[in-house]
């Protein structure tokens, strides 16, 4: 096998570079698994077979067929009748474009919490006011409860914490017309939709339902600010799913309260707050 040197990288002002990559970020990359640019990876599965060589044969064949040569099966396990989980590694041959990668671009200032509220003073002269909820059947609360509670997440204070933001955490399992109800009676800014299950794309389907219930419901200028967030939400997907923003994994409360305060400042007709000096 073959190992690629990355052939450029990026740089400033270097003629014949790939452009927007940050200075010494290699254009071409494999994964790194025992020495670098091996392409070692690994890949867990289930299939719905037996526990046995031929599902340790089945899991190989899955494997070379995804581009993995040579691949180990390193753990197999049996997990109910039936079906076998997987863990196979091996070198993939191909090689990643980074110029090439799409990425969503945060596009507001992260402010500290002082910041943020002295922002909200600025251009709304009154509180923020957010709704939060787990709408559909879904009743994963920790990752709502992350950004809204005031304990926070990741050594962050949650919105609860900002004293220019009324916060209404209306829990799980809420149903779209409860949702869009509360709202309207607390005059929300913005509403605050958590969404963890994704079986049978239902983050999908619960949240398109939610942001068609809020257009109906509301003239667009005076309609919330839609925020949507879980671990396998795709951030550039907000057109598709008609809401403003889409948070994924990891998200920090703050990151969601500096862009309460720079979209409902843009929304306002404020230009979007600048970091305010400490
Ligand atoms: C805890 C947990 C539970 C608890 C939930 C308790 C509670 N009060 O929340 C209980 C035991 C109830 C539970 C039940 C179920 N669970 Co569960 N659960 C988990 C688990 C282990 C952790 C989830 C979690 O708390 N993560 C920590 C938080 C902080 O992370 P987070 O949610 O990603 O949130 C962050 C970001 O995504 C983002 N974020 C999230 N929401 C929002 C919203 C906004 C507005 C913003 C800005 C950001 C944001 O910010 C957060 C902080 O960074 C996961 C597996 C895992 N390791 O992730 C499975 C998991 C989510 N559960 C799963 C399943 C299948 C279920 C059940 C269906 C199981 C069953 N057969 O009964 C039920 C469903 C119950 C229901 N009606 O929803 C699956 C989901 C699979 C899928 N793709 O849909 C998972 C992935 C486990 C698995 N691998 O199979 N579960």
């Amino acid at each position: 096998m073959t190992t690629p040197t990355p052939a450029t990288t990026g740089a400033s002002g270097s003629a014949g570079l790939p452009d927007g990559l940050p200075p010494g970020m290699p254009a071409l990359v494999r994964p790194y698994g025992d020495t670098t640019g091996d392409g070692m990876v690994q890949l867990s599965f289930t299939l719905p077979l037996p526990a046995g060589k031929r599902a340790e044969g089945a899991a190989a064949q899955l494997a070379r067929k995804m581009g993995m040569d040579a691949p180990m099966v390193v753990h197999a396990k049996p997990i109910g009748d039936g079906f076998t989980f997987f863990v196979v590694y091996g070198p993939v041959s191909h090689v990643v474009d980074v110029a090439a990668v799409e990425v969503v671009e945060r596009e507001y200032p992260l402010l500290s919490p002082k910041e943020a509220n002295a922002a909200v003073r600025e251009s709304l002269h009154r509180k923020l006011v957010v709704v939060g909820a787990c709408i559909g059947t879904d009743a994963h609360t920790v990752g709502i409860d992350a950004i809204l509670n005031v304990k926070g997440w990741a050594g962050e204070k949650g919105l609860e914490y900002y004293r220019e933001m009324k916060v209404v955490n209306m829990g799980a399992q809420v149903s779209v017309p409860e949702l869009v109800e509360r709202a309207a009676a607390e005059q929300a800014d913005a509403v605050l939709v958590s969404q963890v299950v994704t079986q049978r794309d239902a983050h999908v389907h619960n949240t398109t339902t939610m942001s068609a219930a809020f257009r109906e419901a509301f003239p667009a200028a005076r309609r919330p600010l839609l925020v949507v967030g879980g671990p396998r939400f795709d951030e550039s997907a907000a057109p598709a799913l008609g809401v403003d923003r889409v948070f994924g994994r990891g998200t920090t409360p703050g990151e969601v309260a500096s862009y309460l305060v720079h979209a409902v400042a843009s929304r306002s007709g404020d230009p979007a707050p600048a970091r305010i000096p400490a």
